[in-house]
């Protein structure tokens, strides 16, 4: 048996190490984990047997309340490096000074239970907490730059809206339904977060591939106390990437884990994701002269007004140890900010830092949900906090209290304020505000909810905004309540007179009356940073390709493929009916698994795969969703037999020319549906 100085490490984890004697929490050896205590082998089991009692005790508490809202998630650790230091803008020392911050990440969907699946439409949580030198700061935002509502108030409403209906208890995960639309449609504010939540940024392709904000508005305050407004936003190097709707739906099928096995393996195989953090700063100045408030979570600054400014990468470069010591006791609290870096007075931040430490007591169930290893900070902390549940920590001395003066009788006093420490910034002032009356009311400002809709809307590509649209139809297609239906496509009105149109015709609906506008949306000048087509990378890094290889394919011609993609960054795997000739079995292997396809087949394959139902899925699925497909005549029947034209995403099977034709798809082939 092993001492229990080796099989307990230093933050109180437990090591297993394998070997060591299998004993109760109470470090009693077991000698039979198999057959539970009884009066004779057939009889009753015994209240005596604390082996059973303790193991079923602790069994029967295993799950913890999971969250309200992004219950479903994936994590991961890594380090923040800051490369472009701003000592000018900020005193933290994380964005001040160059070098590394670990790090652990949480992405999320929002509606889902914890259990659901990882391809739904839904916004995903980008939730960073870095382990800095002057405490923890936690940056929780989302992939998405908005929010669909402007005062905390509302965000019971719009999670109690958008989850799963309360007296029927469906659908799960989705916001295709009446209480959700019914709600937005009442809340014009919430048009913005739709278009997002709408286009195809709401069904990543990876969590590697997607952006991530901070959304709201937030301060950088340097060593002089001065204060600049700041946006956070993180920028995938893989670039932005997402899958198709009818894709989407497959893959939740298909791999429910889809978007965490991805994360799992790219970090498992060495291919580390990374973001860099860039910076959108301004002052008071410049933000009195905006049409919209910077204080408003529903609106961007486009980067065109303001560019952005990398200061740091993130890599995220190891799993965790555990999933439910780390990625589900992860407590992530908005208030975790460091000096240099402060909020502002956006009515949606603020009800913010009050909803998560709350939050995290009713979901770990003690107010030292700080102590756990992934939550506590990795600097000195010191306190005069003392107990309460599940206290771990030993503090020696009796200076539970300050002041004291227990260092006169040569006792240790406990810890003192330091000057360094966080200041709030202290103008209630410097963005017109006038905090001379208690109201509930919102500044005029605040009042314009169609105009960044629009700017949204127009910024993207035809097909993009064809996307839009189809997901709009699809989502309103599931609304049984007519004036609802009626009420979102007067609002799509004022957005945009085409969508409005495109909409109406997909759900056979006559065009209602448009919405009237608190105030008249303006035209912003379209943002191509809005859009994704706009600024796509053409790669293989990050990409997973499927190559189909029949019983009498070409293996040579299967292998040559295989090391043509790997040396550009791709995955690769090889598909065969019987999963004992290849990685991975057809039929549990369908395309949407994939990035593109090939297929090396013989003319015997080709011939019998024309009849078998997963292979035709695998090509036709492959072509709907505008992948490219590397094949040769010998698949012509299956190609046949799928439904395939020939265009220029459907190409031989040269090696150079397909690594070439698969870094991207092929959405043309939807604009013929159009
Ligand atoms: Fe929130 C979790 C992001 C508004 C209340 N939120 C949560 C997580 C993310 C966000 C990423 C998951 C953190 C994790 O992985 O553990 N939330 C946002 C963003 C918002 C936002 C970007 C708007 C800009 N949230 C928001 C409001 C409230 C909350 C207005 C309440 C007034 N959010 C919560 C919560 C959660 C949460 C209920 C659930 C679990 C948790 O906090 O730790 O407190």
């Amino acid at each position: 048996m092993s001492s229990i100085s080796e099989s307990r490490g230093q933050g109180g984890e437990t090591h297993q190490t394998g070997g060591e004697a299998l004993t109760t929490n109470h470090g009693v050896p077991i000698s039979d984990n198999q057959n539970s205590l009884r009066a004779g082998s057939r009889g009753p089991t015994l209240l005596e047997d604390f082996v059973l009692r303790e193991k079923i005790f602790h069994f029967d508490h295993e799950r913890i309340p999971e969250r309200i809202v992004h219950a479903r998630g994936s994590g991961a650790h890594g380090y923040f490096e800051c490369t472009d230091p701003i000592p000018e803008l900020t005193r933290a020392g994380v964005l001040a000074n160059p070098g590394k911050t670990p790090v652990f990440v949480r992405f999320s969907t929002v509606a889902g239970g914890a259990g659901s699946v990882d391809t739904p439409r839904d916004v995903r949580g980008f939730a960073v907490k870095f382990y800095t030198e002057e405490g923890n700061w936690d940056l929780v935002g989302n992939n998405i730059p908005v929010f669909f509502i402007q005062d905390a108030i509302k965000f019971p409403d719009l999670i109690h809206s958008v989850k799963m209906e309360s007296d029927k208890g469906y659908p799960q995960a989705a916001s295709a339904h009446d209480t959700f639309w019914d709600f937005v449609s009442l809340m014009p504010e919430s048009m913005h977060m739709i278009m997002w939540a709408m286009s195809d940024r709401g069904i990543p392709r990876s969590l590697r591939m997607i952006e991530g904000f901070g959304v709201h508005t937030f301060r950088l305050v340097n060593a002089e106390g001065k204060s600049t407004f700041v946006k956070f936003h993180w920028k995938p190097r893989l670039g932005l990437q997402s899958q198709v709707w009818n894709e989407a739906v497959k893959t939740a099928g298909a791999n429910q884990d889809y978007h965490r096995q991805d994360l799992w393996e790219a970090i498992e195989a060495g291919d580390f994701p990374e973001w860099d953090l860039a910076i959108q700063t301004f002052d008071a100045e410049w933000a009195e002269k905006q049409p919209y408030d910077v204080l408003d979570a529903t609106k961007l600054i486009p980067e065109e007004d303001i560019p952005v400014r990398i200061v740091g990468k993130l890599v995220l470069d190891r799993n965790p140890d555990n999933f439910f010591a780390e990625t589900e006791q992860v407590a992530f609290l908005p208030t975790n900010v460091v000096p240099g870096i402060d909020f502002t007075d956006d009515p949606l931040l603020q009800g913010r830092l009050f909803s998560y430490l709350d939050t995290q007591k009713s979901r770990l169930g003690t107010t030292n949900f700080h102590q756990i290893p992934v939550n506590a900070p990795k600097c000195p902390m010191h306190n005069f906090q003392r107990d309460g549940m599940m206290q771990m920590a030993v503090p020696k001395g009796r200076a539970n209290y300050e002041p004291n003066s227990l260092d006169q009788a040569g006792e240790d006093p406990g810890p003192r304020e330091s000057e360094q420490g966080f200041a709030t910034v202290k103008s209630m002032t410097d963005l017109g505000n006038q905090p001379d009356q208690k109201l509930r009311v919102r500044s005029e400002k605040f009042a314009d909810h169609y105009s960044q809709a629009r700017l949204f809307y127009r910024s993207q590509t035809d097909v993009e905004q064809r996307h839009i649209a189809d997901a709009i139809t699809f989502e309103l297609s599931k609304v049984g309540l007519g004036h609802v239906i009626q009420r979102i496509l007067g609002h799509l009105r004022v957005i945009d007179e085409d969508l409005a149109a495109m909409v109406a015709e997909g759900l056979a609906e006559d065009l209602p009356e448009a919405a009237k506008p608190f105030r008249e949306p303006i035209d912003m000048a379209p943002s191509d940073a809005l859009s994704i087509a706009k600024s796509a990378k053409y790669t293989m890094k990050g990409r997973k390709v499927g190559i189909l290889i029949g019983q009498s394919g070409d293996q040579s011609k299967a292998d040559a493929l295989k090391s043509a993609l790997e040396a550009e960054g791709a995955t690769v795997e090889l598909i065969a009916k019987e999963r004992g000739r290849a990685e991975a079995q057809l039929a549990g292997s369908p395309s949407v698994l994939y990035d593109a396809v090939a297929l090396v087949l013989g003319e015997e394959d080709g011939r019998k795969m024309a009849k078998y139902k997963p292979a035709i899925d695998f090509v036709s699925d492959a072509f709907a969703h505008a992948k490219a497909i590397g094949t040769d005549g010998a698949a012509q029947p299956l190609l046949d037999a799928a439904g395939v034209e020939k265009d220029e995403g459907v190409v031989d099977l040269d090696p150079a020319g397909f690594v070439k034709a698969a870094s991207r798809r092929y959405y043309a082939r939807e604009e013929a549906l159009w």
